[in-house]
């Protein structure tokens, strides 16, 4: 028996455009995802450009949250298009793929990612077909729509090619990296700058009337909130690392808070 909703969904339910809270994640250990499988959280994605995830862990960990019926994606390092193909033969739902600057740059990110006509993947999807429950044929078919391409807009660049970057066919939505649109809007000066605000309205507004995915990541429950309140619908809420760290010392404030 394969896993066959955890592809199935996905893709059509973000296409929906409901509230999706999915989160990064940077320890590379299938146990970790397992744990946070088993929470409220939605889906995960596994960051290869700043977390700790090489090949060898992101295929236990795309399989540990098919056994839980929960999608995982992949975040690429940066100019790392060959990975991209390989991480969805692993069975990834979808790849965030940073600093895509230019149409150009998205064109060649899924080049990658689509198979014939929209791209030019080649086949061979060995882990992705047990794990979606797929045939052979009936994965040809159907992995276009039901994997998804993020292009992560994170400068000021990528901002003054967004028309372009969202009509590439292929990319199924965008993908904001605030702190780095914010180093890039300050030349450099802060991770958090003013001109970030109206920025992330934009790229919400273009990708909706696009008819594509408006992703980004939030650093704590009121930025998502935030986010979903400007019209992003697929959050990434914070890092393991952050969720682990947060209870830890709401626990032993808890105690210290009782002990005196
Ligand atoms: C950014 O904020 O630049 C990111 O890439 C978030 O992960
Ligand atoms: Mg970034």
């Amino acid at each position: 028996m394969g896993f066959p909703a955890v592809l199935a969904d996905f893709a059509p339910t973000l296409r929906q455009g409901g509230l999706h809270l999915s989160t990064f994640c940077q320890f590379p250990d299938a146990n970790v995802i397992e744990a946070l499988a088993k929470t409220r959280l939605e889906s995960f994605v596994l960051d290869m450009q700043h977390g700790m995830f090489d090949e060898a862990s992101v295929l236990a960990c795309v399989a540990a949250g098919a056994l839980e019926g929960k999608p995982v994606l992949v975040r690429l390092p940066v100019d790392a298009g060959g990975l991209a193909s390989r991480v969805l033969d692993f069975g990834a739902a979808g790849v965030v793929c940073p600093m895509v600057n230019t149409a150009e740059d998205a064109r060649r990110l899924v080049s990658y990612l689509k198979f014939p006509p929209v791209g030019a993947r080649s086949w061979g999807p060995r882990r992705a077909i047990p794990i979606t429950g797929q045939t052979a044929p009936g994965y040809l078919a159907r992995a276009n729509n039901l994997t998804l391409a993020f292009a992560m807009i994170e400068t000021r660049q990528a901002l003054d090619n967004l028309d372009a970057i969202l009509a590439v066919p292929g990319i199924d939505g965008v993908f904001v990296g605030p702190s780095d649109l914010s180093v890039s809007l300050s030349d450099g000066a802060t991770l958090d700058s003013a001109d970030v605000a109206p920025a992330l309205d934009l790229v919400a507004a273009k990708a909706r009337a696009a008819g594509k995915i408006a992703g980004i990541f939030a650093i704590n429950p009121d930025y998502a909130a935030d986010c979903a309140a400007r019209g992003y619908s697929f959050i990434a809420l914070m890092q393991d690392a952050m969720f682990m760290a947060q209870a830890a010392d709401a626990s032993v404030a808890a105690v210290r808070g009782k002990t005196g």
